[in-house]
């Protein structure tokens, strides 16, 4: 029999050692970076839809060429994208505090990066191994994941802007192994399986999906929630509904995801993540809030963050309950969470709550509170 060259072994066994490792898919592309793909970035920037995501913008090129992210490598010739599911069962929240909104399933566990980064750095580890040069990435590098994922036959690039599965439907977070592998080109390209639905668009409770299946992160929940800084444009608030962090909707409502159902494995989700105690945002400083959440996604839009999420959501649910997270609020030490604070009683129509924070010494709290009492008075 004759014996497969060398390469063909090593990208079998990397492949077969990320199943073993718990990833749901995975399949090799070309680290050529189609042209369209690159040009599609630059023109998505140009639009000025990564709001104030600047990060996307340094060092946009080094999209198009991943070399430059494989440390040491003339360059880098073949890709293994990977998936592994966080569709997770519905949680029961846990007894005890105030608990009220939602977290975006890929919150669900402990950091997502630092449940990936392990099996990546094995993979890196077999990589070395078998004589190959590999450099592991989630979420945060220069790498337009999507793309190699879709062209790997991971699943299509869909009208969500996602990459859905037909087997894992949209529930599905990305990584990557860049590898000096002998490139050997792309395989056939994943049909797109959106078919006449539009279902995301339509639920997408800002009009944030845009008809060439990209996101304006500006309008996106999970923009406001996780990435903004400081107030959310007013107009903006009432679309947040009821996420803390980040935002399920144009994934739970797709046909593919309710198909696959909730068949994540190898992550496990925290119900203290998922239905966090509200007043847990208040009343810590940013070092405990750290100490609590350092290791998690809620850390990403820091205390003060989830404390400005947190009374926007007690503000557009308005159950009588929550009375405690907007008396918090009002009293808290950062300026942002307290002018948060004045679009929740604008909500509850608190107009002696309004009344005291005109006299904030902010002037955006100052600002809020007037704007509220305006809409509520004339
Ligand atoms: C910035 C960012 C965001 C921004 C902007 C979102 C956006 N759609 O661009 C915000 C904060 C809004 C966001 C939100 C979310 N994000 Co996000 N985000 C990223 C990040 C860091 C960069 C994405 C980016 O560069 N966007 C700019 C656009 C123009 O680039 P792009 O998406 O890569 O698309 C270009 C090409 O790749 C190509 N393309 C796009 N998709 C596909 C698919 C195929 C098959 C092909 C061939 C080509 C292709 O077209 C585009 C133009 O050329 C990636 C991680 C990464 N490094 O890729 C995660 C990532 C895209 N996010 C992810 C997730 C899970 C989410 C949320 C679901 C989180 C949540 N529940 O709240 C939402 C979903 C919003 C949505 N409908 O897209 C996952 C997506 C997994 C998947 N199955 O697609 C990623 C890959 C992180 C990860 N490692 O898993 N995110
Ligand atoms: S994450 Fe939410 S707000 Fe963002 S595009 Fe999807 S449905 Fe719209
Ligand atoms: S909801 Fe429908 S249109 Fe949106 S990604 Fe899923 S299949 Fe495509």
């Amino acid at each position: 029999m004759l014996a497969l060259p060398s390469s063909t072994n090593a990208a079998e066994t990397l492949r077969d050692l990320a199943f073993e490792l718990g990833f749901d898919v995975a399949g090799w592309a070309s680290g050529q970076v189609p042209r369209e793909a690159w040009q599609g970035y630059g023109e998505w920037l140009g639009s000025g839809r990564q709001a104030g995501m600047t990060y996307l913008e340094t060092g946009a090129w080094r999209r198009a060429d991943l070399s430059t992210s494989l440390l040491a490598a003339p360059q880098v010739g073949r890709v293994l994208a990977l998936g592994i599911s966080h569709a997770f069962e519905e949680l029961v929240p846990p007894p005890g505090g105030l608990r009220a909104g939602r977290v975006a399933r890929y919150a669900w566990t402990p950091d997502y990066h630092a449940q990936i980064e392990p099996r990546l750095s094995r993979l890196v580890r077999e990589a070395a191994a078998l004589g190959v040069r590999a450099r592991g990435y989630v979420d945060h590098g220069p790498v337009m994941e999507r793309d190699l994922a879709g062209r790997a036959f991971l699943g299509w690039h869909a009208k969500s802007g996602m990459l859905v599965s037909t087997e894992l439907g949209a529930f599905v977070t990305l990584a990557v192994l860049l590898t000096d592998l002998p490139d050997e080109g792309d395989g056939p390209a994943h049909p797109d399986r959106c078919g006449r639905c539009t279902r995301c668009v339509s639920a997408c409770p800002t009009g944030a999906i845009d008809a060439d299946r990209a996101i304006d992160a500006g309008k996106c929940v999970s923009y406001l929630t996780i990435e903004h800084r400081g107030p959310v444009p007013w107009e903006r608030r009432p679309g947040i509904g009821e996420w803390l962090l980040g935002c399920d909707v144009c994934c739970a409502v797709c046909p593919w995801s309710l198909k696959a159902g909730a068949l994540a494995q190898a992550l496990q989700p925290d119900p203290e993540l998922a239905y966090p105690d509200l007043l847990g945002f208040f009343g810590l400083s940013e070092r405990e809030f750290e100490r609590r959440y350092g290791h998690t996604a809620h850390a990403r839009p820091r205390r003060k963050g989830m404390a400005r999420n947190a009374v926007t959501v007690a503000g557009n649910l308005r159950e009588e309950r929550l009375r405690p997270v907007l008396d918090l609020a009002a009293a808290d030490p950062a300026w942002e969470v307290r002018e948060a604070a004045t679009y929740a009683l604008t909500c509850w129509q608190d107009v002696a709550g309004l009344e005291k924070l005109r006299f904030d010494p902010h002037e955006q709290v100052r600002a809020g509170a007037q704007r509220g009492l305006n809409e509520l008075l004339g």
